[in-house]
């Protein structure tokens, strides 16, 4: 299904970064210009693709050249401008924006007086020590570079593609499968479907009647920038990002068994496969049958796979070979949360943080809409740089908080609350008695990453010492595949969560995903709660709590420790409680 919006912003997110490169500039005015057009296009309702050029240049936020630039993506695909900026920059070129503390000025430099085309070649120059000669780089910055390459390797950031990445791909993927003449159903599998904070690549099932023509129409999809295989039942191609996707057709009686197969995890299909063994069956990407004679047993949806071998349906972010088939045997599977029924957030930036794109009256009107019982609005506290929040406008806020509560009526709570900045000593903004003022304060580090872990322990749980802080968000502060988390003593972290009744955030923005899965796991057992959230910047973006109910079920987080999967009643005393 062709879906011009997306195309849009993909378009305006490539042309910003090619830009941000071609200039050496993040804050030049074209990348600006790119940047307001995407959230623009993002805003628009309706078909935009049927505007002409006059009609789009007449939306706030998008200009004349990039009116002409959407006209021409619109009216053939291809847009000169993009090419010409691509040509130039390579893709190794634009690998090496991803890595922390290199900027365009840098790149620039690295790639002129060195010769560096992609991160192989920077640290090639970095092993011999070319870079310390570099007028204004010098040792420290050769260093530090290392070091910033050495992380990303660690957060997984070259081989493995990111979920925010990899999932907006995949769904456009299947959205531009399903739609092809033929074909039933069209869903991803693999590392994906169960929710793995990084994937290896994507692996897409199609059911249809035939397989050549629903290939033949994938492989001239725009994104397919080489093909690796091609064939009826089985293809592969490479985007121009450099993520693999595998692509399978089967009989739409077989999409069960396909599903169940190339959603593994391959641990999870062994141990299936030995199940299916002890009844003399056999399990497969077509479907479960009898080894005798090979009638089949089951095969068209999942949940009659697992049923025909004595299982609930389990859920694909439980599928990791954890234990989850022998508690699924017992009836002790884990619950997966609902994402979509959870009666708060306490994690949502409006437009008054530098960085929020969504103005209160938005962003109240989507939790509502989304039946919360109460929503935390929480800027950026005013020692976060550019973006944070002085106490002027906080009271402004006030105000307009309390006369916006009275409009909407009881049935949904607003709080004033703050997004804190953990200071490299465990220091907090504003001061004691405003802080105390304010509904519901979170607390986070945006700084200092590079402290060792005593200190960040120590600074965390002096965070959380605070009676003000009910919960601490994003507690490593990883960005997936960028940058790792910060060292902590996890241990210490819980048993100050406990001790102080602080809750840990659950963050469900796809970049973040933080807390990890280990803390989740570490906390098994223990008295300390979790808060999903959405850490929204745009009032669409509260769904995100969806994602954050994934990871936190991947993890088997007990709807018991999540303070708003609780009733009504007693998610509000929490949030107004002090500890
Ligand atoms: P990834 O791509 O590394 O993030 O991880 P997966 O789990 O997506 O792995 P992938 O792409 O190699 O394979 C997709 C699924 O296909 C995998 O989860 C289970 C199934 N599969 C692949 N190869 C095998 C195999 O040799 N045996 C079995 N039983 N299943 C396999
Ligand atoms: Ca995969
Ligand atoms: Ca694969
Ligand atoms: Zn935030």
């Amino acid at each position: 299904m062709p879906d011009p919006k997306r195309d849009a912003i993909e378009l305006l997110e490539e042309l910003r970064d090619l830009t941000i490169l071609d200039e050496g500039d993040p804050q030049a005015f074209r990348v600006r210009a790119y940047e307001s057009a995407k959230h623009a296009v993002e805003g628009f309702a309706g078909d935009i693709s049927k505007l002409s050029a006059a009609e789009l240049q007449k939306i706030d936020g998008i200009g004349k050249s990039t009116a002409g630039k959407l006209r021409e993506l619109f009216d053939g695909g291809r847009v000169q401008k993009l090419e010409d900026l691509r040509a130039k920059h390579p893709q190794g070129i634009v690998d090496l924006m991803r890595i922390p503390g290199l900027g365009p000025k840098a790149i620039r430099r690295l790639r002129t007086e060195l010769g560096v085309q992609s991160i192989d070649d920077l640290r090639r120059v970095i092993a011999e020590h070319r870079i310390r000669e570099l007028k204004g780089f010098g040792k420290t910055s050769e260093e530090k570079l290392e070091k910033s390459l050495e992380r990303m390797a660690a957060a997984g950031g070259e081989k493995r593609t990111p979920i925010a990445v990899a999932l907006p791909l995949a769904e456009r993927l299947v959205a531009e499968l399903a739609a092809v003449k033929g074909v039933h159903v069209a869903a991803y599998c693999g590392s994906l479907r169960r929710f793995s904070e990084t994937v290896g690549d994507l692996d897409i099932v199609a059911a249809a009647d035939e397989g050549a023509p629903v290939m033949e129409t994938v492989l001239a999809l725009p994104v397919v920038d080489r093909i690796l295989a091609q064939g009826a039942g089985k293809s592969s191609f490479v985007t121009r990002r450099g993520l693999q996707v595998d692509v399978r057709v089967v009989a739409p009686h077989q999409i069960g068994a396909a599903l169940m197969y190339f959603t593994g995890s391959k641990g999870h299909n062994i141990k299936m496969r030995q199940r299916a063994l002890e009844r003399k069956l056999t399990l497969n990407e077509y479907a479960l049958s009898e080894i005798d004679g090979g009638k089949v047993v089951a095969s068209e949806t999942e949940e009659e796979i697992y049923a025909a071998l004595g299982l609930p349906f389990i859920h694909p972010v439980l599928r990791e070979d954890m234990g989850e088939i022998d508690l699924a045997e017992r009836g002790e599977l884990p619950r997966v949360i609902d994402g979509a029924a959870l009666r708060g957030d306490f994690h949502v930036h409006t437009s008054v943080s530098g960085d929020g794109r969504s103005d209160l009256e938005e962003v109240v009107a989507a939790a509502k809409e989304r039946g919360y019982a109460a929503v935390a609005i929480t800027e950026h506290a005013e020692k976060l740089s550019m973006n944070g929040v002085s106490r002027d406008a906080l009271l402004e806020q006030r105000a307009q908080i309390a006369a916006l509560q009275e409009s909407i009526g009881p049935s949904m709570k607003i709080l004033h609350g703050i997004e804190l900045n953990i200071g490299a000593e465990g220091e907090l903004d504003y001061d004691d008695a405003f802080r105390r003022e304010l509904d519901f304060c979170l607390a986070s580090i945006h700084d200092h990453f590079d402290l060792d872990r005593a200190a960040q322990t120590r600074r965390v749980i002096r965070a959380m010492e605070d009676p003000c802080v009910r919960m601490i968000g994003h507690l490593s502060a990883r960005m997936l595949g960028g940058r790792p988390g910060v060292d902590l003593d996890i241990g210490a972290i819980l048993d100050a969560a406990e001790r102080t009744d602080t809750a840990l955030e659950v963050n469900g923005g796809l970049p973040r995903l933080d807390v990890s899965l280990d803390v989740m796991r570490a906390a098994r057992g223990r008295k300390v709660n979790f808060v999903l959230t959405s850490d929204a910047h745009h009032s669409r973006e509260l769904r995100r709590v969806e994602f954050a109910a994934l990871h936190a079920s991947k993890a088997w987080l007990p709807e018991a420790r999540v303070v708003n999967a609780w009733p009504r009643e007693q998610m509000l005393a929490w949030a107004a409680a002090r500890g």
